[in-house]
């Protein structure tokens, strides 16, 4: 279809309020049928116009928001945005639905109107896409149509993996505006589809980043911008260009500024893992496990508790992890709606850390004493409006992997399918929990049996990997190769590669294991378990196709800075975060 087709230029009415509005002087009704007259912010410079259509977690937006002392303006009616004196758009979820909320709200005329204005106005990730002509998501969908091109997914035909997750490089170009000084710095990304760069909308353009091909960044014209990053989730950096936009000066970029090392390239991550179960005495803590047992071996045999949550991720934060997860080992047995102390830990969390937060555990359907029954989806969603940005699915995964693979029909029922189509699936991970169990003969399993770098106790040279349930209490009828390649097709969008023989040891990842699920699937994976020092990092990145690292007991003993992994990776020549 013509691209001009879908250029805004419509007068500013309200299809379907058939209100005509103006930013002044404007009157509408609201709920309760009264007449309100819409003021301007009154030059309020401490507040911010959130266009939040409810399609998403925009929590982490918010935090970020009143972190740096500013106060937030939901909009409520397409006036709300008229009337803002300058406007946050967090795009969420998928773009024919976000263009739908749109359309039938009415914003989408107000939104043109507010932008061709040229108003402050930054958009985020999905708020830049939609300012696009149309998008292939599903589509082709038209878009707001401001700006020429179309969105297309990365073409992982290429060897990249999507969803391009992770910390990546700017190319910033003059005149940014709020990403000057950024150059040169990682900031985080998490998206499959992507504008490119081309003729008719090269006057807009202020950085690319590279994926595999080079693509539209950010973009600014006067006072407009939009990121395709997630400055919300770019730690200092991210908080500095936020803060620009919001103040049109920053503090924080000049603390980044006197560091380190340019950003050439997506950086491997680190990521910090909290195991959080509740112990003995009702209190919820932080634990670790050796091969998946976190019991003391003393006589009152109680639960190894490492710290609390929220002080240790906000350490982790503070320390450079570039992500933290939390994993509440007892959702399997413990409904984790019930469980009002893991969501609190989450909430506190994300007021403070802003890096990207994983929450797993329990996630399934489940029916309580009351007989109220509870979908995942309902489960995933209460984790990502208490803060987390990802959720990761355990055993059900399972379940779901072995049903599709028994009947090779995607029901579309699996918790691993709803909830990636309703956030996307960049926003579920799959947490893998498999056992190492050796074989002689590749062909005495029905599963993908690899050779194994050190032999088993028999001398067995193959090895495959057993799926596990219920935090390693149930050996299933499934390979990790097998479930890695059934939940990517289900909707996966990374995967957490645990090793139970590993987990704890301090000896190193499983080199084989990750290699082997690495190879298998075109979505990130998370290597984890068993790292002990810094010399494992760059060995599963120089070995495997890992995209991420992550580890637990070294930092929570205090083993191993995260600042140590990262300057060790950085003098191994791999690109890390600093
Ligand atoms: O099945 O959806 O309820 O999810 C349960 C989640 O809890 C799964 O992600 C599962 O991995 C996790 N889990 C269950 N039981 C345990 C346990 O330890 N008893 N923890 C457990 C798994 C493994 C890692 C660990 C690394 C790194 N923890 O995440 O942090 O092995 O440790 P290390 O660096 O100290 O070696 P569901």
């Amino acid at each position: 279809m013509e691209a001009t087709l879908f250029r805004s230029s419509s007068p500013l009415f309200l299809s379907n309020t058939n209100e005509r509005i103006s930013r002044k002087n404007l009157t509408f009704k609201s709920k309760n049928n009264s007449v309100i007259r819409a003021s301007a912010n009154g030059g309020n410079n401490s507040v911010v116009t959130l266009l939040d259509y409810g399609a998403g977690n925009v929590r982490s937006v918010r935090n970020a928001i009143r972190y740096l002392g500013f106060e937030i303006k939901d909009v409520q009616t397409p006036a709300d945005i008229l009337n803002a004196d300058r406007l946050i758009f967090p795009g969420v979820g998928a773009f024919a639905a976000a263009m739908d909320v749109l359309n039938q709200k009415g914003m989408t005329e107000a939104l043109c109107s507010y932008i061709k204005d040229d108003r402050p106005f930054l958009g985020i990730c999905l708020g830049l896409q939609l300012l696009f002509e149309s998008s292939e998501e599903n589509g082709p969908v038209r878009g707001l149509g401001l700006i020429p091109g179309v969105v297309g997914r990365f073409d992982s035909s290429t060897g990249i993996r999507v969803p391009h997750i992770g910390w990546n490089a700017l190319q910033v170009k003059k005149g940014s505006g709020i990403l000057d000084d950024v150059a040169g710095q990682h900031v985080y990304f998490v998206h499959s589809y992507r504008a490119m760069p081309s003729d008719a909308n090269e006057d807009w353009i202020s950085a690319t980043c590279n994926y595999g091909e080079n693509f539209i960044a950010s973009i600014r014209k006067g006072n407009i911008h939009a990121v395709q990053f997630h400055p919300e989730k770019s730690g200092v950096v991210g908080l500095a260009i936020l803060e620009r936009f919001l103040h049109s000066r920053s503090s924080l970029v000049k603390m980044k500024r006197e560091t380190k090392r340019k950003a050439s390239k997506l950086a491997k991550r680190v990521i910090a893992c909290l195991d959080v179960r509740t112990n003995d005495t009702g209190d919820l803590v932080v634990t670790k496990g050796d091969q998946y047992n976190v019991r003391e071996h003393t006589k009152e045999n109680e639960v190894r508790n490492l710290g609390k949550p929220v002080e240790l991720a906000g350490q982790y934060y503070k320390d450079g992890a570039d992500e933290v997860s939390f994993l509440n080992i007892t959702g399997f047995r413990d409904f984790p709606l019930g469980d009002l102390p893991m969501l609190q830990v989450l909430k506190y969390t994300s007021e403070n850390v802003f890096v990207p937060l994983t929450v797993g555990g329990g996630i399934r359907d489940f029916t309580d004493g009351k007989g109220r029954h509870y979908t995942s989806l309902e489960v995933a969603s209460e984790y990502f409006r208490s803060g987390a940005d990802k959720v990761s699915i355990g055993s059900d995964a399972v379940y779901a992997a072995e049903a599709y693979l028994r009947t090779g029909v995607k029901t579309g029922k699996s918790s691993l399918e709803q909830i990636s189509r309703v956030y996307g699936n960049q926003a579920v991970v799959v947490s893998i929990d498999p056992r190492r169990l050796y074989v002689n003969n590749p062909e005495d399993v029905e599963f993908k049996a690899i050779k194994v770098t050190n032999p088993g106790p028999n001398g067995e040279k193959y090895a495959w990997y057993q799926c596990t349930v219920n935090g390693g209490r149930e050996g299933r009828a499934i390979g990790a190769y097998e479930l890695a390649k059934a939940v990517e097709e289900l909707g996966a969008g990374e995967i957490l590669l645990n090793c139970i023989d590993c987990d704890g040891q301090g000896n190193g990842f499983d080199i084989d294991l990750v290699k082997l699920v690495s190879d298998a699937v075109t979505i990130p994976v998370i290597a984890s378990s068993g790292a002990g020092a810094v010399e494992h990092f760059s060995e599963v990145f120089a070995k495997t196709n890992a995209s991420a690292a992550l580890a637990a007991g070294i930092f929570h003993r205090k083993e191993v800075p995260i600042q140590s992994v990262k300057e060790h990776l950085l003098i191994e020549g791999i690109e890390a975060r600093t």
